[in-house]
């Protein structure tokens, strides 16, 4: 939960973003830990638009998100991720098996489904007429949908990290509207039902409404 107070964890992110990636600027992944797990938090920004020395110290790519805990400093969302899942039982299973099981799907929702559906993506952007990541894409989903036949979480029989990542890649748009995946759908649908991700979502679609308004404000300002 945000708590300006008593917060020694501070997740960063952009001050604006245009409005289309709303809702899916990846700090979300961090906010929905932090209220998965009853994690106190605070929130600050970076300039989306002059990417200082100071952030390129956070985060050498100029992106985000990124956090603090103390004077730890972490960037990389899936190594944030398992920064704060390592905080709660709910996030990380104790047990070494699942343990092991829930770091495997963490890391596997980003170097073997977004590292193909953000190129994918990308690529389609110019229309081409056959997009060539296609195929590979259609893999890992086709993969993914067998999984989720057998069973409603990644591991441990319940949820985890792992399902937070996994589902955040899996929920965008353009990837949902990709084929017909129904186990899958049902299973992005489960996951993103759970109050802590409503909470998360509606927080960052909330922070950069009020950065609209400062921008105004400043402008107004003549700043
Ligand atoms: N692999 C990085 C990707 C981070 C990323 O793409 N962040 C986006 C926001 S969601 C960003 O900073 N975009 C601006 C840019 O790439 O310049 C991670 O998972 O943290």
């Amino acid at each position: 939960m945000p708590d300006e107070d008593n917060a020694r964890l501070t997740l960063w992110t952009f001050d604006w973003v245009p409005e289309g990636p709303r809702g899916f600027v990846r700090d979300l992944r961090l906010r929905w830990a932090c209220e998965e797990a009853g994690l106190h938090y605070q929130m600050r920004s970076v300039p989306f638009e002059d990417r200082g020395p100071d952030h390129l110290t956070h985060q050498p790519f100029g992106q985000v998100p990124f956090l603090t805990d103390g004077d730890l400093r972490i960037f990389e969302s899936g190594a944030c991720l398992l920064h704060l899942a390592e905080k709660d039982a709910s996030l990380m299973p104790r047990d070494t098996g699942s343990r092991a099981e829930t770091m495997s799907w963490v890391v596997s929702a980003l170097n073997s489904v977004e590292m193909v559906s953000v190129p994918w993506w990308f690529v389609g952007l110019a229309s081409p007429p056959e997009n060539p990541l296609e195929g590979w894409l259609r893999a890992r989903l086709d993969s993914l949908e067998r999984v989720f036949e057998g069973r409603d979480w990644l591991t441990a029989g319940r949820f985890t990290a792992a399902d937070l990542m996994m589902a955040d890649v899996l929920r965008l748009p353009w990837v949902r509207a990709f084929g017909d995946y129904p186990a899958t759908d049902a299973y992005v649908a489960r996951v993103c039902d759970r109050p802590a991700f409503k909470t998360a979502h509606a927080d960052q679609v909330a922070f950069f409404a009020t950065a609209d308004g400062n921008r105004a404000r400043r402008k107004e300002d003549g700043g």
